[in-house]
């Protein structure tokens, strides 16, 4: 495919769709962008780390090296709070919302979530890993600090959502509410190309991911779906494979293209299943919708519908082709 198309004239593109657009949303994209190609660049020298000086200590150059998690997290808060169209962030690195303060953005009108760094486990494998981001309108007046319920909104109010997977090439995907297109990152220019435009997630795929190790604990639908996947049946396309990468981003991302599911139900260390609403399953709901699939927490529960209470909050996911997530809710409506 000739790739022509940069994610920055995508986004001008766009907007100019919208006459009324301000231009905020293209200044966030903007801080995404750049936030991801400084983590692009420190991922791909994570293996050097032994050799520069592992987390904590000082590498050659007297510098003080940073955990790649907080490092992503300091990057993305840093280049979002230097627009003036974020008012405030929540991230998994972060106990409690961020406001930016005076000086920096407290008339934005906007509110950014993130997880900067998912997976972050899999850095000291050379695994892929991504960033997750989220981003909504505030609902409380501009000017003032922002509130937890400019945080605590459902799902179906995000304005925009994407994640960035740092793999075997460094890729952006992203919504805002009219389809999902994906760009991929040329470090030679340093430059995001449009290269899957209009993603769409196929209805039946053949790729189930779960942390099968969790098996016992699983709810009976979900133990009943697990077998139903590996039994032999042509017509349906079975058995289907397993394929568990342990970094949502990059699980999601596969399956996507391929068709596929993931789940993360509930177990026994996570009694409401590990990963978080606000800045994990939700963007991904989003972006499945937008690409023609489905995300459900359990039988009929929209993850885009469910509203919030907590910043930090967990929530089962079923994310993915459509008639695999609906084979999954008649498996567990069936026990309940
Ligand atoms: P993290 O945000 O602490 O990295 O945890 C989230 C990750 C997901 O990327 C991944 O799908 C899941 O945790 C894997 O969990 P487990 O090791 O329990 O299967
Ligand atoms: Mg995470």
């Amino acid at each position: 495919m000739q790739m022509t198309k940069t994610l920055g004239e995508f986004i001008i593109d766009c907007q100019a769709e919208y006459p009324e657009a301000t231009g905020a949303l293209t200044n966030i994209f903007s801080a995404i962008r750049l936030a991801a190609k400084i983590v692009h660049r420190e991922i791909n020298k994570a293996g050097l780390v032994d050799i520069t000086g592992a987390a904590g200590l000082e590498n050659v150059q007297g510098e003080q090296q940073q955990k790649l998690d907080v490092y992503a997290n300091d990057k993305f808060k840093a280049a979002l709070a230097a627009r003036g169209d974020v008012c405030g962030i929540a991230s998994e690195e972060e106990e409690e919302y961020v406001y930016f303060e005076e000086g920096h953005s407290p008339d934005g009108r906007y509110v950014v979530l993130m997880d900067p760094l998912d997976g972050s486990s899999n850095i000291d494998v050379n695994v892929s890993v991504g960033t997750i981001f989220s981003i909504y309108r505030r609902v409380s007046p501009v000017g003032q600090p922002v509130t937890a319920e400019d945080f605590l909104q459902p799902g179906d109010q995000q304005v925009a959502a994407g994640y960035v997977i740092y793999g075997s090439s460094t890729m952006l995907v992203y919504t805002t509410g009219n389809g999902v297109n994906g760009f991929t990152f040329d470090p030679s220019l340093g430059v995001f190309y449009l290269s899957h435009p209009n993603m769409r997630i196929p209805q039946e795929g053949k790729i189930y991911s779960i942390n099968e190790g969790n098996y016992i604990n699983f709810p009976a639908g979900v133990k009943k779906y697990i077998k139903y996947c590996q039994e032999k049946d042509a017509a349906t396309n079975r058995p289907y494979t397993s394929r568990y990468i342990g970094s949502l981003v990059s699980d999601f991302h596969r399956n996507m293209i391929k068709g596929g599911i993931y789940l993360y139900p509930p177990t026994h260390s996570h009694p409401n299943g590990k990963l978080r609403l606000l800045y994990e399953c939700n963007p991904m709901a989003f972006l499945a919708e937008q690409a023609g699939g489905k995300a459900v927490a359990g039988p009929d529960q929209r993850i885009l519908s469910l509203q919030p209470t907590e910043l930090h909050q967990r929530v089962p996911l079923v994310v993915g082709s459509t008639t695999m997530v609906e084979k999954v809710e008649s498996f567990l409506r069936e026990d309940q």
